[in-house]
């Protein structure tokens, strides 16, 4: 089985972001998982994934960002079909009120299985929770997208996504 952990490049003002700084923790414990640092562009970062996420027929699909208002792993168990950023890509792009897909559904669920992963998670005393939205910016935009080719083209991944709060709100 192939598992594809994605994360971040830092962006807006951070100067590291979690997402990718575990990248290569997680490959050096699991040298088996496939990983992939993503731009934090709307152009960008779902054509990076998608591309990488068919090149190696992953099965199941991590995507991490990081989230600032956080002070747990969040575990997104919603993408919704929007973009309202009052902050710029990394392309410094900014967009408002737009659904990333015309004509798709409002939401997805995320495939994977997010209350089982929860539990995971708190038996090995490691702070976590569920959460309602991803925002609405390049997080949920990946998320939102990675759901949609899911359901589109009717493929079995089990595909999510977890926010980071900051590496010194990490509950590890
Ligand atoms: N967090 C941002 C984008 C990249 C990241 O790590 C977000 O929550 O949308």
């Amino acid at each position: 089985m192939t598992i594809l952990i994605s994360g971040f490049e830092p962006f807006n003002k951070h100067n590291s972001n979690p997402s990718s700084l575990l990248l290569p923790i997680l490959k050096k414990r699991h040298p088996q998982i496939k990983t992939i640092e993503l731009p934090v562009t709307y152009s960008g970062a779902w054509r990076l994934l998608k591309q990488k996420v068919h090149e190696c027929s992953a099965q199941k699909v991590i995507c991490l960002g990081l989230s600032e208002a956080r002070h747990q792993i969040s575990i997104e168990r919603v993408a919704l079909n929007l973009i309202d950023a009052n902050i710029v890509d990394n392309e410094g792009k900014k967009y408002q009120d737009q659904p990333i897909v015309n004509h798709a559904p409002i939401a997805y669920w995320a495939t994977f299985p997010t209350r089982q992963l929860l539990e995971v998670l708190k038996s090995n005393q490691i702070g976590a929770c569920l959460s309602e939205s991803a925002g609405t910016f390049v997080c949920n935009h990946l998320f939102y997208n990675l759901c949609h080719e899911i359901a589109s083209q009717k493929i079995n991944i089990q595909g999510g996504f977890i926010h980071l709060p900051l590496e010194s709100k990490m509950p590890l």
